[in-house]
């Protein structure tokens, strides 16, 4: 149903219905180039990145162009046919590893699609650059930091060295100090300033200090300590600190504060308020000691700020925040769910980090759903993507995921500092099933966008209600073959107005899919899914050749807030320093405030 045209510029072809709107997006030299003034010091990625004079290569790889002229000829595959000319295709396109079983048979592909995909895979090195993320080398190449999140789930015996040093025995010892505080508050041990039990857990962190934790809490609640609550404050809106902590007494409360920089504006913020509303309560600075614990890798900021240093969990300089839920940022998990539990999350971790080190590219699921992410972002023209979990306890898995993708590939420059002639990561977005059939599906299913899907189900319910799963997941299945398959036959509808009604009723299908099965959500599953993703993430960004674990894009608006602030405290704005509209907002605001 998808019609084509030819932009001729380098990006692939793009969807007809808005490929005037792409063509004109997409054009590196469309990209706002931020004012002199606004550019960071200490920052510039221009002044720390060599800018390598060669064009990128990727457009020009053979399996690239191949796969280019195999779009041309297979752009109007049809799923309904491929499924009749081969009766076995739902087994044959389908992988299994880490207790995750992947059915990619309603995707637009044939097996030469996959044969030039995995072909476009070795031309880019994939194998290469997997190896030198696991091995420790420094892939981070704009931070000069190695990127070893896989080190962090990794069994006690294994080596992996940074700066000539084995990492491995200080994630032990990190895990079995998280194990003693986690251990301590869940059994009453730990006891608050004033001889109280902790009831409840405040995770204060923002971005990645706080999207996995707060996934991972509502993911795995069902093995949640009963009599403790957690909550998780973020926004800087003094609403988020207020409702979260509403009517909760200071003497039964632990704080987390979680900030790998412990320089997070907004999670300073919140720090302070919540040591000042503490203190309200129980009126003596030495209670924040029983109170307070920081998991940072700033200590130094931590004491400072009145933290006692034995209660600071130190986080290495090569995990980055997205990237970040194994290691201390997952103590709000570990002290929910139980040092056992959080283990197990961790070899579920390893069950998929191992199969994606080592298992044939054909049968590697994270390395498949990498490329098929690319084959519809990169020839089909998709902008955005969809995770559609059919589990309640996954409702904030779309939200982790959309800043592991986003923040990770949305970029426009390769590993050398070369503007890309190709789209690099799609927006990523979700939300539960079966609620979204009755929201947003709506253009999923008849819409003029090509949204390719990740359907997320499990076989067993973790509150086995009579009736209730087996109509959640028949829910499940029917939105991916609705998809794929479409109306199977046309609506009857008689009277004068039954051909129009026909054709608004009509659903013609060929809408692509990944399903993903799973017996039972488990802290082991969870963690297998979670690097599932991270792998995929990885390998799109290994396609596109861009450095997939910094985050330049965000440091700007940061800058210019701060800015702004003292304008804020004077109230009064600075002559000349604004565009008009940003001086009539601010206007605005100062008069009305
Ligand atoms: C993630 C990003 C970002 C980061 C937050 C919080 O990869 O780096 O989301 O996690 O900005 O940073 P701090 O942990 O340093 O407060």
């Amino acid at each position: 149903m998808f019609g084509v045209a030819h932009t001729g510029h380098g990006y692939g072809t793009m969807l007809c219905p808005l490929h005037h709107c792409l063509a004109t997006q997409h054009q590196p030299k469309d990209l706002p180039v931020a004012p002199d003034d606004h550019r960071l010091p200490e920052q510039d990625t221009a002044a720390r990145v060599p800018v390598n004079a060669q064009p990128p290569s990727l457009t020009e790889r053979p399996a690239w162009q191949s796969l280019q002229q195999h779009f041309e000829t297979h752009h109007d595959l049809q799923l309904q046919r491929l499924f009749a000319d081969d009766p076995l295709r739902g087994h044959r396109f389908s992988a299994e590893a880490a207790g995750i079983h992947l059915d990619y048979s309603k995707n637009l592909v044939t097996a030469e699609t996959i044969d030039l995909l995995l072909k476009l895979a070795e031309e880019c090195g994939l194998r290469k650059r997997i190896n030198a993320m696991f091995n420790g080398e420094k892939i981070n190449v704009t931070e000069n930091r190695a990127v070893l999140h896989v080190a962090l789930r990794s069994t006690a015996g294994t080596r992996v060295v940074v700066d000539g040093r084995n990492i491995v025995p200080d994630v032990h010892a990190m895990l079995e100090k998280m194990s003693a505080l986690a251990e301590d508050v869940r059994s009453g041990r730990w006891l608050g300033y004033t001889g109280k039990r902790i009831r409840h857990v405040v995770n204060i962190g923002i971005g990645g200090s706080d999207l996995g934790p707060a996934m991972a809490h509502e993911a795995l609640r069902h093995y949640s300590q009963a009599g403790l609550d957690f909550h998780f404050v973020s926004n800087v809106d003094g609403t988020d600190f207020s409702e979260a902590t509403r009517g909760m007494d200071a003497a039964e409360t632990l704080f987390i504060i979680c900030s790998k920089t412990f320089t997070t504006a907004e999670t300073l913020v919140n720090a302070r308020t919540a040591r000042r509303w503490c203190l309200d309560q129980l009126s003596d600075s030495d209670a924040v000691r029983r109170h307070f614990v920081a998991v940072s890798a700033n200590v130094a900021e931590v004491v400072r700020f009145g933290i006692d240093i034995d209660n600071v969990f130190g986080l290495p300089d090569w995990v980055g925040g997205r990237y970040s839920i194994c290691s201390a940022i997952g103590l709000s998990t570990m002290i929910s769910v139980g040092a056992d539990n959080f283990r197990s999350m961790l070899e579920g971790f390893r069950a998929m980090d191992e199969h994606f080190q080592t298992a044939p590219f054909d049968r590697n699921l994270p390395v498949l759903m990498g490329l098929l992410a690319v084959w519809y972002n990169n020839f089909f023209g998709s902008q955005t993507t969809a995770m559609l979990p059919y589990d309640q306890y996954l409702k904030r898995l779309p939200a982790y995921l959309q800043q592991l993708s986003m923040e990770s590939n949305g970029k426009s420059v390769t590993m050398d500092g070369v503007p890309v002639n190709y789209r690099t990561a799609p927006a990523c977005w979700g939300g539960p099933g079966s609620n979204g059939q009755h929201s947003f599906y709506q253009l999923l299913h008849q819409g003029t966008t090509l949204i390719p899907c990740d359907f997320i189900g499990f076989c067993r319910s973790l509150n086995p209600l009579p009736h209730h799963h087996d109509f959640l997941m028949a829910n499940l299945f029917a939105q991916s073959a609705a998809l794929a398959f479409g109306s199977t036959e046309r609506p009857a509808v008689s009277g004068s107005t039954g051909h129009q009604l026909n054709a608004h009723r009509y659903i013609a299908g060929n809408r692509p899919s990944n399903t993903l099965l799973v017996e039972k959500l488990t802290p082991a599953t969870l963690g297998a899914l979670i690097a599932l993703y991270e792998h995929s993430i990885f390998t799109q960004g290994a396609i596109w050749n861009i450095n997939s674990f910094d985050q330049w894009g965000v440091e700007l608006g940061k800058v210019l807030a701060q800015r702004m602030l003292p304008e804020f405290e004077n109230n009064g704005i600075s002559p000349a320093v604004h565009d008009s509209s940003t001086e009539a907002l601010i206007g605005r605001y100062l008069r009305d405030r």
